[in-house]
């Protein structure tokens, strides 16, 4: 079977063959839709139809760790691990907002504030960056108070609010396990899964590790 010639409607057989076709160029790493869609298809075809269908699903991100500072980190998008005010504070917090300048605070003032385990997305400013997303991890009080879950939530709404701004790569800093005392093993165990299991149009996401020690972990996860 070839593409079909010109028609209206997409049988069923075609859109099995498309998908097939779909799954090897992806594979190949060659899904050009334009190139796709130019020969085989007319003017009697819905364009939007077939693109929406020619659109692979979502892959999984890569993933790497990588040692540093994240304000440096030229991505789409880095995220912040602040405080439900989102005006600033120490930690990363403090060196993100003091590298994309005091644009970033006026602008978190309009915000009014995350609830633990959420995200919101701002501009860069100053940042290398394009995005900053804010997020409020959880503070470890032994782990029997719903930290797990909360931290999970975290990296999922980051993945969600990059989505929402179509940023594809994203930097993570280990949320919660600085000032907010989440055990580095227990955190970036967390951190790996949630984003192996969220589904996202994100392709790379890099963790950042301020120490040896994070990164060690991290690495280790990450095989
Ligand atoms: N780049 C990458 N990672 C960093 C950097 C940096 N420049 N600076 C610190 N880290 P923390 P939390 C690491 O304390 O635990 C703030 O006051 C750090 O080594 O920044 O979520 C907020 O306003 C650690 O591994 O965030 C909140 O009040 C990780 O980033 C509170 O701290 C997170 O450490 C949030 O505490």
């Amino acid at each position: 079977m070839g593409w079909p010639a010109k028609c209206d409607v997409f049988t069923e057989r075609h859109r099995t063959w498309i998908a097939k076709r779909i799954a090897e160029k992806t594979q190949e790493g060659k899904l050009e839709i334009d190139r796709l869609w130019e020969p085989h298809t007319g003017s009697m075809w819905d364009e939007n139809e077939t693109r929406k269908m020619l659109t692979p699903p979502p892959r999984d991100p890569e993933l790497e760790a990588t040692l540093g500072d994240i304000t440096t980190e030229v991505v789409d998008a880095i995220v912040n691990a602040a405080n439900t005010s989102l005006l600033g504070g120490g930690g990363v917090d403090g060196a993100i907002h003091k590298a994309a300048g005091p644009e970033l605070k006026e602008f978190c003032k309009s915000l009014g504030g995350r609830a633990v385990g959420d995200a919101k997305c701002t501009p860069g400013f100053d940042l290398q960056a394009r995005w900053v997303i804010h997020t409020v991890g959880p503070q470890w009080q032994g782990g029997d108070q719903g930290e797990p879950d909360q931290l999970a939530s975290c990296y999922r709404e980051c993945l969600a609010r990059a989505d929402d701004v179509e940023a594809k790569s994203i930097a993570f800093p280990a949320i919660s396990a600085g000032i907010y005392g989440y055990p580095i093993q227990l955190s970036a165990a967390i951190a790996v899964k949630t984003i192996q299991t969220t589904p996202t149009n994100v392709r790379l996401v890099r963790f950042i590790a301020f120490n040896k020690t994070t990164f060690d972990v991290y690495k280790k996860l990450l095989g």
